[in-house]
């Protein structure tokens, strides 16, 4: 454990550290269980230390996050917040590092893979209810914190600069790749902006960013809201899928194993419809037939260029694990496309339940 991690929980809840253990398996951040002993008992909290490079203005970051948390509609999905005594949510160490807290959801779990329908509509859910919760969110834009996040046009141009500029001569590996994303470009403009409203989204809907009660097997929670901004509800739902409809992890090394499990897709569905159906213009109902192509490409476009780019961005394990991620989304992308036209019945028998 390090000295920082112990200074920074104190400063949070006045108290002693009993132990700490790395939580989840974000990309970005580092995360952390941590128990502690208080005057008034046991505490359970999590501490995490920002990614700065990623999220290059963390008080902006902080400030939608509280916006976000504190809104009626969503509040009850979401873990509070912990400050300091001297009310800072955002803690900077002479080291300069970034760190927030958070009270643990007692008794939680999350799911890398999600392996039944009753989970996979549990998250649909969840994601649906943090949507609509969030439609009424008064006040100006949440701060872009990351922008063009969702721009896929923009991540295809990224990915060809750093063909282009091919810095770790990894280009002559991966032709077919390359060629899969290339072929597939119209993806970009799929889903059309102008005809689809703005709306505050969660932005990041994998299926571990959804807290399960262990006892009920109920989601109780939306966590990770670094990424809440503008955008389309065809994104959210979009990467829901990619994420939680995947039969295998994101970075399954045997492609024999990935594929888009229509039984999933069609439960992650009806959760969507139960809590954000009421919600959702004509346009936009039939725009979730095509955002889970999107983004599964968005996110091969993405994990290639981080590749192509010396795995500067996404945590890596081993030099191939981007690459790994790259081929896991373009099957999966052709698993979507094969079976296109029973996605759209799934939907169609999710909005008429
Ligand atoms: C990152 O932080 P994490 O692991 O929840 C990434 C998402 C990707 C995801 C892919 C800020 O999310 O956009 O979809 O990895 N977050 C950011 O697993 O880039
Ligand atoms: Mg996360």
């Amino acid at each position: 454990m390090s000295d920082s991690l112990e200074a920074v929980a104190a400063a949070f809840v006045p108290g002693q550290v009993q132990s700490s253990t790395p939580l989840g398996n974000g990309h970005i951040h580092a995360t952390f269980a941590v128990d502690m002993e208080t005057e008034d008992g046991p505490r359970a909290i999590v501490l995490q230390r920002l990614n700065t490079q990623v999220f290059t203005d963390p008080d902006a970051l902080m400030e939608n996050m509280q916006r976000v948390a504190r809104h009626p509609g969503v509040a009850a999905w979401v873990p509070g917040l912990l400050a300091t005594p001297e009310g800072k949510v955002l803690l900077r160490t002479p080291e300069r590092e970034c760190w927030r807290a958070w009270e643990r959801v007692p008794n939680t779990e999350s799911f890398d893979l999600v392996e039944n329908v009753a989970a996979a509509r549990e998250i649909g859910r969840a994601f649906g209810a943090f949507v609509s919760g969030l439609a009424d969110l008064p006040g100006p834009p949440l701060h872009a914190t990351l922008p063009d996040f969702h721009d896929t046009a923009a991540r295809l141009a990224k990915l060809e600069a750093a063909i282009a500029e091919d810095r770790v001569a990894r280009v002559a590996e991966v032709r077919p790749e390359i060629e899969g994303l290339r072929r597939r470009a119209s993806l970009t403009r799929a889903l059309d902006r102008e005809a689809l409203p703005e709306r505050v989204i969660h932005a990041d809907t994998k299926a571990n960013n959804v807290l399960f009660d262990r006892a009920t097997g109920r989601a109780v929670a939306v966590v990770d809201l670094d990424t809440v901004m503008s955008g389309l509800l065809a994104w959210d739902f979009g990467d829901l899928v990619r994420s939680a409809g995947n039969a295998a992890l994101e970075d399954e090394a045997d492609l024999a194993k990935v594929s888009l499990r229509i039984d999933v897709f069609g439960a992650l569905a009806e959760g969507w419809f139960e809590t954000a159906g009421a919600l959702m213009t004509p346009a936009e109902q039939a725009s979730l037939a095509v955002g889970p192509q999107v983004m599964t490409y968005e996110l091969a476009v993405r994990f290639l260029t981080d590749f192509l780019e010396g795995d500067r961005y996404f945590r890596i394990r081993d030099p191939a694990h981007n690459l790994r991620r790259t081929r896991v989304h373009l099957h999966l992308l052709a698993s979507m496309e094969n079976q296109h036209q029973e996605m759209e019945v799934a939907l169609h028998r999710a909005a008429g339940a």
